[in-house]
Formats: structure tokens, C-alpha cells, sequence
């Protein structure tokens, strides 16, 4: 008997560009900002405790090094408390010089025991207003008396694209739940992010532990009809349209790059830094016109 029609759809619903890893690679490596005098855009990654923001930095990273780097410190215990717990922006080498984007980790989301970011801090991050290796207080959001404030953004400060991490394997849990503090605390930092007019983007990681056909085979990912269930929800309760959510699996494990893996992180980055390249255009354009 067969029962793939029950867990698989026929074709893909989504159209991937396997073995094109180098192609996607190549532009990335080549893209330039349209905003000349600016050195970097910030994508800001956050989401829950957990959910696997430094993992999807480290794996960017590796990506691009083609070998697996761990920058970013993964939680690899069981305590359930954020592993992050600095503001820090992460660059990628590509040769001598770094690449015109960048990705600053943040302390994770947390609903238990009031110990995760501040929602105001990922605010003032979007703003700009926050110095590198900041350390979050969970007890009270960063202000103007802090030694991390800063109170003159310039526009390399600011986020241009705001990357919310959820993990596939546990979303299902959240998504009904509207008591869920995560969730508030998203939706919260959602209007924010538009009234910055900052795009936004969601990162569905460990899609390999919610779906065993992508555990086998990263490539069933948009064949899989739980992970495209998966991004509904993600969608939903995020209301971030579902065309700009990524599945994703990280490097968590692995010892090598694998291409597969590869092309799924290129894809999701090339959309989320042309997004990000759009909204600085915006940002400087304004910016200049006041003068
Ligand atoms: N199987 C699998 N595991 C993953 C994936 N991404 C992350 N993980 C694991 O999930 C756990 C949490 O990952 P982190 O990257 O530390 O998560 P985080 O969001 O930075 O967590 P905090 O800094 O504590 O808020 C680690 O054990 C990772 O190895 C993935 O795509 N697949
Ligand atoms: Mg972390």
C-alpha cells in the first residue's frame, strides 16, 4: 500500500533552485546596496528562547565560509532560559572584506518567569537605538540612562528587515493559544515594525524534527504537506504573508555543509536582503530630502 498522498503532495508547491547553492552564493557574494555611503543593512533576528536564531546566523555564516562555523553561541542544554543574552551583530567575511549585510542575534522571547528580551528593547533595536554587546535586562527595557543607549541613530543603525524566528516543531502549540505571551509580544512588535515601515520576514526552523519525510530528505520540504500546514500556522499567527515564510533547517549537528541545506538558507537570505535593500533605499531617500 501507499500512503504517500496522505503525508506528500505530488509536485512541489513551492519551486526550489536545487544545485544552484554556487549561482545564489555568487549573487549574494556580488550584491551591492543601492545606498552607496552605507556599509551594511541590519536584518534583527528574534523570536523565542530556543527557537533557533543563532543557529540560523551561525548556518548564514557557514553558508558563505563553506564550512560550519559557530560564532554565535547555541544552547545546547536543557534549561529552558535564553542562551543569548547580548545584542551582537554578526558579519560575514568573504575574503578580505565583509559582506553589505549583517545579522544581530538578540536575547530570546520568553513567556515563563519574565525572563526573555523586553519587548520595547527589540523596538528600540529596530530603531537603531541600542549599541553593540548590549546586555538585555529582562527586568526593564533599555532607556536613555543606559551606558547601551544610544540616542542618535544614524541610518546604519537601524533594522531594514526584521526576521521572527519560529520553530516548526512546537509552533502548532502557540497558534490557537491567544494567551500565548510570545505571540502577544510579536504582534506587539509587529506595529511597531510597520509604523517603521521595516519588512518583515519569518524563519521556520528545525522544519527536519516537525516532518520525519524532511529528516529523510531535505528536498521533500515543499512536498510535505505537514510543513506546509507548518507555515500556514506560522503565517497565521504572525500575520506575515505565507510568501515570505522560509522553512529552514539549520547546521545543528552536522560536520560538513551539504548543498541542500545550503540552497534552502541562500533562498530565504537573497529574499530577505533585497527586502532589506528596499527599505534602506526608502529610509535614505527620506533622509535626504530632509535635509
Ligand atoms: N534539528 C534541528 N535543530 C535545530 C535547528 N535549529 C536549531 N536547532 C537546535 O535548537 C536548539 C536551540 O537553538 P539556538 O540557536 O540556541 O536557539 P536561540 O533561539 O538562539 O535560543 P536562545 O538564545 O536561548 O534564545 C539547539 O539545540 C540547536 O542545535 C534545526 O533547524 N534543526
Ligand atoms: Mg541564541
Amino acid at each position: 500500500m501507499n500512503h504517500i498522498h496522505f503525508t506528500e503532495y505530488g509536485k512541489p508547491w513551492r519551486k526550489t533552485p536545487w544545485g544552484e547553492e554556487e549561482q545564489l552564493g555568487k549573487s549574494l557574494r556580488e550584491f551591492k546596496l543601492n545606498t552607496p555611503n552605507i556599509k551594511h543593512v541590519r536584518i534583527l533576528v528574534i523570536g523565542r528562547v530556543g527557537s533557533g536564531k543563532s543557529s540560523f546566523i551561525n548556518s548564514v555564516n557557514s553558508v558563505f565560509q563553506k564550512r560550519i562555523t559557530t560564532e554565535a553561541l547555541v544552547n545546547k542544554t536543557s534549561d529552558s532560559r535564553t542562551f543569548t543574552k547580548l545584542y551582537k551583530t554578526y558579519y560575514i567575511r568573504n575574503g578580505q572584506s565583509v559582506l553589505p549585510f549583517v545579522l544581530t542575534d538578540t536575547m530570546g522571547l520568553e513567556s515563563e518567569d519574565g525572563h526573555g528580551v523586553h519587548q520595547d528593547d527589540v523596538v528600540k533595536a529596530m530603531e537603531g537605538c541600542i549599541k553593540e554587546r548590549y546586555k538585555f535586562n529582562p527586568d526593564s527595557p533599555v532607556s536613555p540612562q543606559d551606558e547601551g543607549y544610544r540616542s542618535d541613530p544614524s541610518l546604519q543603525d537601524q533594522t531594514y528587515c526584521l526576521v521572527y524566528v519560529l520553530p516548526a516543531d512546537k509552533i502548532s502549540l502557540t497558534v490557537n493559544n491567544d494567551d500565548d505571551e510570545v505571540i502577544k509580544q510579536i504582534k506587539y512588535i509587529k506595529n511597531k515594525a510597520n509604523e517603521l515601515e521595516i519588512p518583515q520576514v519569518v524563519i521556520m526552523t528545525r522544519a527536519d524534527e516537525a516532518c520525519p519525510l524532511v529528516k529523510n530528505d531535505i528536498r521533500k520540504i515543499y512536498t510535505s504537506k505537514k510543513i506546509k500546514k507548518k507555515l500556514e500556522e506560522c503565517s497565521e499567527c504572525t500575520g506575515i504573508p505565507v510568501s515570505h515564510v522560509f522553512p529552514v533547517k539549520s547546521y545543528h549537528e552536522e560536520i560538513d555543509t551539504q548543498a541542500d541545506i545550503d540552497v534552502l538558507i541562500l533562498r530565504a537570505l537573497t529574499h530577505i536582503v533585497h527586502l532589506a535593500n528596499d527599505a534602506l533605499t526608502v529610509k535614505s531617500n527620506e533622509s535626504r530630502n530632509s535635509e
